[in-house]
């Protein structure tokens, strides 16, 4: 395995390169703007397209490669999951949920549309990520479809990240405990990021021990990733974020931040991270980029 510093230095290039691939992807599969439904096509485009890390993107893909998986096949898989991400932070800002002005450095997209047309791009990008795994360029095999649509839903879905946006709004007004707010968590962040970190598995018809590996490591990452989001909202900069700061903590929300406290919540997201690349020893060199993700993770500023 190669040290922890090169890993870094090797990530910056590798998490860049995957972005600009799901990029082109994502604006391929997208779909021109034109008719008169072309406002809600442009919204969509508008909210996919031109930001983000790309995070989910580049797990697909790494978790990909590790099979051998065709490069796009990959594609149009980083591109259902950002579509699906996407989605989710379309109406995550609208004002019946966080009520948020900025993401991603421009307006939200029922700012720069309006309300109607943001509920309308969120679920037609939601609608088409299902779209694009179902359809034969994701893989030659309908079972490996089926199996890459039935795992979206679990990830996206009551059991997954719209089942953990459901409690966290419920447990505004509540005092949760760690285990419910831990709860919470895997299903709201870690869910799809844990798809993400199957997908390249299912592709590639990894075997079992392969894919639990990639699961627990992306379900272990995902914890992780959401308590450093939180550490970020209770300290960050905006102008960094791109988006604002300090309003969950503003509203009271409990978080795994507001109950450890900074320092031990950080501690708790550097050991998920470690125990997150733990997961990956079966994988030999081939899964480094992986592990740089889990260090990356933990020590993002944005
Ligand atoms: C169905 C009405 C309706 C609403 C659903 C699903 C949902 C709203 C919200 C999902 C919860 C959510 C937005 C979780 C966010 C998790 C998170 C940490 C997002 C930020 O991810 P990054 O930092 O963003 O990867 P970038 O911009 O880099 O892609």
């Amino acid at each position: 395995m190669t040290d922890s510093r090169n890993l870094q230095s090797m990530l910056g290039p590798a998490l860049a390169e995957a972005a600009a691939f799901t990029e082109r992807s994502l604006d391929t599969l997208l779909p021109s703007v034109s008719g008169p439904e072309g406002r809600l096509l442009e919204a969509m485009r508008y909210a996919a397209l031109g930001g983000g890390k790309r995070l989910r993107g580049f797990l697909v893909q790494q978790s990909g490669r590790l099979f051998g998986v065709d490069r796009r096949a990959l594609g149009r898989v980083a591109a259902a999951v950002e579509c699906v991400h996407a989605y989710s932070l379309v109406h995550d800002d609208l004002p019946a949920m966080d009520d948020d002005d900025l993401r991603r450095g421009k307006p939200t997209v029922h700012k720069a549309f309006d309300e109607a047309t943001a509920i309308l791009a969120g679920d037609a990008l939601l609608t088409m990520a299902f779209g694009l795994l179902a359809a034969p360029d994701a893989h030659g095999d309908p079972f490996v479809r089926c199996e890459l649509v039935v795992r979206l839903a679990h990830g996206a879905g009551h059991a997954g990240m719209v089942g953990g946006q459901m409690m966290d709004i419920a447990f505004e007004h509540a005092s949760p405990g760690l285990p419910e707010i831990t709860r919470l968590q895997r299903m709201k962040t870690a869910a799809l990021i844990t798809f993400s970190c199957e997908a390249g598995a299912i592709l590639g018809r990894a075997s079992a021990s392969a894919r639990n590996a990639l699961s627990a490591y992306g379900q272990d990452l995902g914890l992780a990733f959401q308590i450093v989001d939180d550490l970020l909202d209770a300290e960050g900069d905006p102008a960094k974020m791109g988006k604002a700061a300090g309003k969950d903590a503003d509203r009271g929300k409990p978080t795994v931040v507001s109950v450890l406290g900074a320092d031990r919540a950080r501690a708790q997201a550097e050991a998920l991270a470690a125990q997150a690349a733990g997961h990956l020893d079966l994988f030999d060199e081939r899964a480094d980029l992986l592990r740089a993700a889990a260090e990356f993770v933990i020590s993002r500023r944005a």
